[in-house]
């Protein structure tokens, strides 16, 4: 058998998480077109019995801290590095290839490495054919793939590439399983992907979700969760006018949660709680799962 950890790096944007939820055909981590989505660094499984065992990490986008909760971010993307047996760098095949090539190169990789091309479904062929050729003359290199995470196109060829370098070995988790974070974890993911569909350029970045309360009753289950801002404006426009925006950020937040639960219902209760300056202290990044 082969088995081993395979590691997303990339600038915000490029399509990590789109590219992890195609790849395991299955959704764990959110997506926005709004930078810095990922926070964590989250890890899924694909396991193909008697052949192979991949963990994918997905990790923040690389940029330059700003506040704590930046340096946290980070830091996942660091020990993502170090433990990687292969890294995916992807690239938006729109994006500038020299700043990437900047980017990768400072990652000072020494595992074997998959470029893979990104987005082309919407890049014209002779550009992607000079991103290819600029990233084959890069010392990281050898192997370049194209791929539309989004259109689910050129998967197979990648995947084939990814499990020919990897390393023999057994598998580190049980074949049933795709995920090693709690499943309290995801749904506060979903809550905050919501944040970021429904509300504008500054509150997603300002808003974390904590979910208190997970309790399975006997027809339904019952989920609590806080989603915390910075300032009292925010929760203003949180709630929307008599409340009318956290009902709507509630109901789609619950239809998607219901989904990820395979179907079951769920009650969801949602509270705007104030903690100005959370994305600075440590006991509360701690708090919101941020370690
Ligand atoms: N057209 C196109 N858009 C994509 C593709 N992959 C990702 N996206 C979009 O790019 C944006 C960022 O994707 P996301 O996965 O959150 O990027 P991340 O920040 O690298 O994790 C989202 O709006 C995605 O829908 C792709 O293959 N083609
Ligand atoms: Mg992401």
């Amino acid at each position: 058998m082969k088995a081993g950890f395979v590691n997303i790096f990339g600038k915000p944007n490029a399509g990590k998480s789109t590219l992890l939820n195609a790849l395991l055909g299955e959704k764990l981590a959110i997506v926005s077109n709004k930078v810095q989505t990922t926070r964590h660094r989250i890890k899924g499984f694909l396991t193909s019995p008697n052949t192979y065992q991949i963990i994918f990490s997905d990790t923040p986008g690389i940029i330059e801290p700003k506040y704590k909760l930046h340096e946290r971010m980070m830091q996942s993307v660091k020990s993502a590095l170090e433990d990687a047996d292969i890294a995916l760098l992807i690239v938006d095949a729109n994006d500038d290839v020299a700043e990437c090539n900047t980017i990768f190169a400072s990652l000072k990789l020494r595992v074997p490495t998959i470029v893979v091309l990104n987005k082309a479904d919407k890049v014209p062929a002779d550009k992607l054919k000079a991103a290819t050729t600029f990233f084959q003359e890069q010392p990281y290199g050898k192997y370049v793939c194209t791929v539309s995470a989004l259109q689910k196109l050129g998967l197979d060829a990648l995947l084939q590439q990814i499990v020919s370098l990897l390393p023999q070995g057994m598998p580190f988790y049980s074949e049933d399983d795709l995920t090693d974070l709690p499943t309290k974890f995801f749904v506060g993911e979903l809550i905050r992907e919501k944040i970021y569909e429904l509300f504008g350029d500054e509150i997603p970045y300002h808003a974390a979700v904590m979910v208190n309360e997970f309790k399975e009753k006997e027809t339904l289950i019952k989920i609590q969760a806080d989603v915390i801002v910075q300032r009292e404006t925010q929760k203003v426009i949180l709630l929307g006018q008599g409340g009318s925006m956290i009902k709507q950020l509630g109901t789609l937040a619950r239809k998607d949660i219901e989904a990820f639960l395979g179907g079951q219902k769920v009650f969801l209760q949602l509270f705007v709680k104030v903690r100005p300056k959370w994305r600075d202290n440590d006991f509360q990044l701690k708090e919101y799962g941020y370690l």
